[in-house]
């Protein structure tokens, strides 16, 4: 996969090369990060990118021309690439949309800074507005970083171990279960017996179990358009009628 990514701070994108699984995809050719510095296609002496918004208000707004020259310079590059830009505006990014955005050969990223960009480049010149959460930062970077690791851990090849992506929380659809490694007593708190018992099937179902009160208690909206198994429901029958048991015991008899 190829990533190219507008901004006006390039130098952030090393971050992702300083070590770890991203900096392994790129060396082994999985992905390739390019980026390119949208002040580079700001015109004047004075190379602005930011302009006062029109109607008035606080802050600056990213001005088209610099944006749009170089999309257009990215997409000239890049025919088929699909562009996204990183707004608070935009879709939610999920994990669902990073094994999309996996399948994609070739991605564009349009970091926004100041108050945003100019709509018009949304309108006309992405296929796609991308958020990654429900909080404001002070630009599309760190959002950028967060796409290229989430989607460059699901290409092919880029984690060591091939199961780990299919287990990890959300592609279940459930939170991951708890990870313990050694030692096998730690401060007072001890590994679950279970994991110890070598009993494979049983150290699964265990697994599963724990996957669904971990993300029933943290999490319950992932269980609401979740497929479960039989084997699930037979669990969650049997915790429910063992509350409502402890809860009758408790109640006061009036
Ligand atoms: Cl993509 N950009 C900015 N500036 N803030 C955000 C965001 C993006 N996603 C969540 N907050």
């Amino acid at each position: 996969m190829n990533v190219t990514v507008l901004t006006l701070f390039p130098e952030m994108f090393s971050a992702l090369l300083v070590g770890g699984i991203i900096k392994r995809a790129v060396e082994s050719n999985r992905i390739s990060i390019e980026t390119i510095d949208i002040r580079d296609f700001a015109k004047g002496p004075h190379r602005t990118v930011d302009d006062r918004p029109y109607g008035g208000g606080s802050g600056m707004v990213m001005k088209p021309e610099p944006l749009a020259g170089a999309i257009r310079h990215a997409k000239q590059s890049h025919p088929g690439a699909f562009t996204l830009v990183l707004t608070p505006q935009g879709r939610l990014f999920d994990h669902g949309l990073a094994r999309e955005l996996a399948r994609c050969a070739e991605l564009i990223l349009v970091c926004g800074r100041y108050e945003g960009i100019d709509d018009r480049i949304c309108q006309d010149l992405a296929d796609e507005e991308l958020s990654i959460g429900d909080y404001v930062l002070t630009g599309g970077e760190l959002a950028a970083m967060v796409v290229i690791d989430a989607v460059g851990r699901l290409l092919p090849g880029a984690l060591g171990n091939e199961q780990s992506a299919q287990e990890d929380s959300f592609s279940t659809g459930l939170l991951e279960y708890p990870q313990y490694t050694r030692p096998r007593s730690f401060e007072g708190f001890d590994v679950p017996d279970m994991l110890l018992s070598g009993n494979h099937g049983a150290i699964r179902q265990w697994r599963r179990q724990a996957s669904l009160v971990r993300t029933f208690l943290e999490r319950p909206d992932l269980l609401l358009d979740q497929p479960l198994t039989p084997e699930d429901i037979v669990f969650l029958e049997r915790l429910h009628r063992d509350i409502e048991i402890t809860l009758d015991r408790h109640s006061t008899t009036s």
